[in-house]
């Protein structure tokens, strides 16, 4: 088999997502999604400029030569832009030889180590006794763990809580900015999961996000004083980048940690697995640079007792979804898998084989990892450019978001 084309769609349906679709001379086609929220764009250009001209009359079947091709090729590694180019590629690949084997894909990958996948979804409030209603109103539809986020006091809408900072009419032009103070929010969460814990009882899964923005020292405080609500997990405490500065927070909680949705490579998490200083690592398949790196990842941490819950915030479309389903469904250390549903228009334009029911999922048994796009359709939803949010402490220090 030869490849013979490789077309990057850049479409919104909702918000802006990249795909590569890769075709052969076989007539069998793949896709990957290589999207990178507020720098779709740079990484448009990688494929379109640098990957793609390599690509075209290679052999599709050579998922891990082309993956080392691309990653030791460039002398230039890692880093967020070349890593979701690799991925869009890479998971491309392995939906075309898991259909040319007529297989879903995790039947490659080794076979489904479970019947369904726990996920969590998100729930927020301004006020607690909003944010408190929102989780039990999720409950109520059938999810079994959810991730609880709260406005703070005398702070405008902060992460997690401000609606427009997920609208991209929105975002449209410059970035939106938050405000941010840490003794706020180290004061006021534990007052959140003390209610949540009140009206909801102890069968119900909570998690919380902190988006990189303490240091070690306030995670450990705030993981301290979150241990009598029995959280799933705490994630993205610190930035984490300082892999070292887990250490101490694993020294001073007892609180499940999960970080990992910024990581490109194992080198970011190296430490952290190995020193077991986290309980869940939330790489997901765009920005880890594929199925086949995601899949050694995922095996690393098995050794380490790290269990696997890879990012799925809706900036990533339904194909890295179903690549992370795939994988999850084969690993042994598998975790939960974010999950919030998508817009409607997202859904048309990429018609899916997974299902979401009753807080679990299962990608499906179709051949491939089950996700197409319909071109036609991704074509009336034109590029919007948008940005994240940043972020700013009281005196307009620029901060984490
Ligand atoms: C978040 C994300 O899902 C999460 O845990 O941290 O919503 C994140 O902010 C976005 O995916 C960024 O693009
Ligand atoms: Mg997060």
């Amino acid at each position: 088999m030869k490849i013979t084309d490789v077309k990057v769609i850049v479409s919104s349906p909702g918000r802006n997502f990249v795909t590569v679709k890769i075709f052969t001379d076989e007539g069998l086609t793949g896709i990957g999604d290589a999207t990178l929220n507020g720098r779709e764009k740079a990484v448009v250009a990688y494929l379109e400029d640098h990957l793609v001209p390599i690509l075209i009359g290679r052999d599709p079947s050579r998922i891990e030569d082309t993956w080392q091709y691309f990653y030791k090729g460039a002398y230039w590694r890692r880093g967020p832009v070349t890593m979701a180019a690799i991925a869009g590629i890479d998971t491309a690949l392995w939906d075309i030889k898991a259909k040319a084997a007529g297989m879903p894909l995790y039947q490659l990958l080794g076979g489904a180590s479970r019947e369904k996948m726990l996920c969590y979804t998100h729930a927020q409030g301004t006020e607690i006794s909003e944010a408190v209603e929102a989780v039990a109103e999720k409950i109520e539809q059938g999810y079994h763990a959810v991730r609880a986020q709260v406005g703070i006091p005398g702070l405008p809408a902060v992460y997690g809580t401000d609606k427009s900072a997920t609208n991209v009419a929105a975002l449209n032009n410059l970035p939106h900015e938050e405000v941010w103070s840490t003794p706020k929010y180290l004061r006021h969460i534990p007052k959140l999961f003390a209610a949540l814990r009140e009206k909801l009882g102890d069968d119900v899964e909570l998690l919380h996000d902190a988006h990189h923005r303490l240091t070690p020292l306030e995670a450990a405080r705030l993981g301290r004083d979150l241990e009598p609500y029995r959280l799933f997990w705490l994630e993205d405490t610190v930035a984490a980048e300082h892999q070292e500065g887990f250490r101490l927070i694993r020294k001073h909680t007892v609180t499940p940690l999960a970080v990992g949705e910024v990581f490109n490579t194992i080198w970011d998490a190296r430490l952290l697995i190995e020193e077991q200083l986290i309980d869940y690592i939330r790489m997901t398949t765009v920005h880890a640079g594929g199925v086949t790196p995601l899949r050694r990842i995922m095996d690393f941490a098995s050794v380490y007792n790290v269990r696997t819950a890879c990012h799925g915030a809706m900036d990533m479309s339904p194909v890295c979804l179903a690549a992370n389903l795939h994988l999850g469904l084969w690993a042994p250390n598998f975790g939960i898998q974010e999950y919030t549903p998508y817009l409607p228009e997202t859904l048309e334009v990429f018609p899916g084989a997974w299902t979401a029911k009753d807080g679990y999922l299962h990608p499906g048994n179709a051949p491939g990892h089950g996700v197409e796009i319909d071109e036609a359709l991704a074509a009336r939803y034109p590029y919007e450019r948008s940005y994240l949010p940043v972020n700013r402490l009281e005196d307009g220090t620029l901060w984490h978001w």
